[in-house]
């Protein structure tokens, strides 16, 4: 098969190299000629656990190009983020994105959509496009895209899919090229039913995280170490409590929940969960202040740009809001991120960060902040605050710092 995959992103390359490494001819096309240029350099544009191994494996099979072509198979992986300023899908890059297939596509082909959409962009935006040039009958579906960053590769191959065909035949014939490196069971459903469950998935997470977010708060104001509560009730069989933090960040529980309630009048829980872990950012800035109250402009220092633990992805990332909201209160914010290679304010060593500052706020769980010895910071206020309980706080307090964990209420 020659498959074409448009976007080359955290989802896109490695479903291309994936394909790739199962004998078929891709053609991994993207817009942005800085990833084009990489991927043919035989450089990565980003970091993912195995990623390069695959790259290598495929390089025979493999070409990046700035245009698509006609193709046995195209499968679209392009970004749908909210719209500026508003709470509502920018389908722009999809709609490009069939539009180029739109000019190539030929009686027969096979058209997947793997970007997170609204119900009903399938039936009411994608295939109008792809059927504007053409009359001929083609296959299609929507088989979104499940895999967690971090663990993408495993998560894409192990993984159950979801496949929602506009036809019985364009199901299968989906299944049966997914089948060619996917190990999970594979369901077979129509296409808006399949944009439906992509977007419960993640609402389900984000109302979830929305929960652990508000019991961390309510804990805090009664005396209660949120974090011990959630082990012992996580004991039910039947409960499984998730984890407290800054805000939830990445271009997927932070934007899919907002795409159902703007196709139905019915969303309530699903927004709201969204406002209280949109909340969340402000709260860590007001813990700051709280701990701060005597230092006049003070300076502080984010551990973590990533909006998640381990990864170097900084999309919708909590710490971004952090600093937005410190600076319009007055103080000077220091950024340290390991994961992250050139983002600007982002210090290369965690002592340069740290110098001079009245608090240092984890924000991000990458484990490497684990190692930290905190004794060898020449800081100029000993203040830490812990939005993820991840640090050893015992190991802190020992080296003079007063410590503050996100969820735990004073007793
Ligand atoms: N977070 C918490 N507490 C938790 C878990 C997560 O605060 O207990 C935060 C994280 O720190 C992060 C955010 O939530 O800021 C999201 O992280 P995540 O690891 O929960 O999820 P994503 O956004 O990286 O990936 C999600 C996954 N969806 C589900 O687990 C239902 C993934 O399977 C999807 O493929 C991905 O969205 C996507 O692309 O849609």
């Amino acid at each position: 098969m020659k498959i074409c995959v448009v976007g080359l992103g955290y989802i896109g390359l490695p479903t291309a190299l994936l394909f790739a490494n199962s004998q078929n001819i891709v053609l991994g096309v993207d817009t942005n000629t800085r990833i084009v240029d990489t991927l043919n350099k035989g450089e990565l544009p980003f970091d993912e656990p195995s990623l390069l191994e695959l790259f290598q494996n495929a390089k025979n099979n493999f070409t990046a190009s700035s245009s698509v072509e006609s193709s046995d198979v195209y499968v679209i992986a392009v970004p749908t983020p909210l719209e500026n300023g508003m709470k509502l899908a920018d389908l722009n890059a999809v709609k490009n994105a069939s539009e180029s297939i739109a000019k190539v596509i030929k009686e027969g082909q096979l058209v997947i959509l793997e970007s997170t959409v609204p119900p009903g962009t399938s039936e009411n935006i994608v295939i109008p496009i792809l059927r504007k040039n053409m009359n001929k009958y083609f296959y299609y579906a929507h088989c979104p895209e499940r895999a967690i960053p971090g663990k993408t590769l495993h998560e894409m191959v192990c993984n159950d899919r979801i496949i929602g065909g506009l036809d019985v035949k364009s199901a299968k014939k989906t299944k049966q090229l997914y089948s060619s490196f996917v190990k999970g069971n594979i369901y077979i459903t129509n296409t808006k039913t399949a944009e439906f469950v992509k977007l419960m998935e993640n609402t389900f997470r984000d109302i979830n995280i929305a929960l652990a977010n508000e019991f961390s708060l309510m804990a805090e104001e009664l005396g209660i170490d949120v974090w011990k509560a959630i082990e012992i009730a996580n004991k039910h069989p039947r409960v499984d409590i998730l984890k407290p933090g800054p805000g939830v960040g990445g271009h997927c529980l932070a934007v899919d929940p907002l795409f159902l309630a703007e196709k139905s009048s019915r969303s309530r829980i699903v927004t709201l969960a969204r406002e209280i872990n949109d909340s969340m950012p402000g709260y860590v800035v007001k813990l700051v202040k709280d701990m701060l109250k005597d230092i006049e402009h003070p300076t502080i220092t984010l551990l973590g740009l990533a909006y998640k633990g381990n990864v170097d992805d900084t999309r919708e990332s909590p710490s971004f809001k952090i600093k937005k909201i410190a600076e319009s209160e007055g103080m000077t914010v220091k950024l340290y991120d390991p994961f992250i290679r050139d983002f600007p304010g982002n210090h290369q060593t965690i002592h340069d960060a740290v110098k001079d500052t009245d608090c240092i706020v984890l924000v991000t769980d990458h484990e490497v902040f684990k190692d930290i010895e905190p004794k060898s910071l020449q800081v100029r206020n000993k203040n830490l605050i812990d939005t993820r309980n991840i640090l050893n706080h015992h190991v802190w307090r020992d080296a003079g710092y007063h410590v503050k964990i996100l969820g735990v209420g004073l007793i």
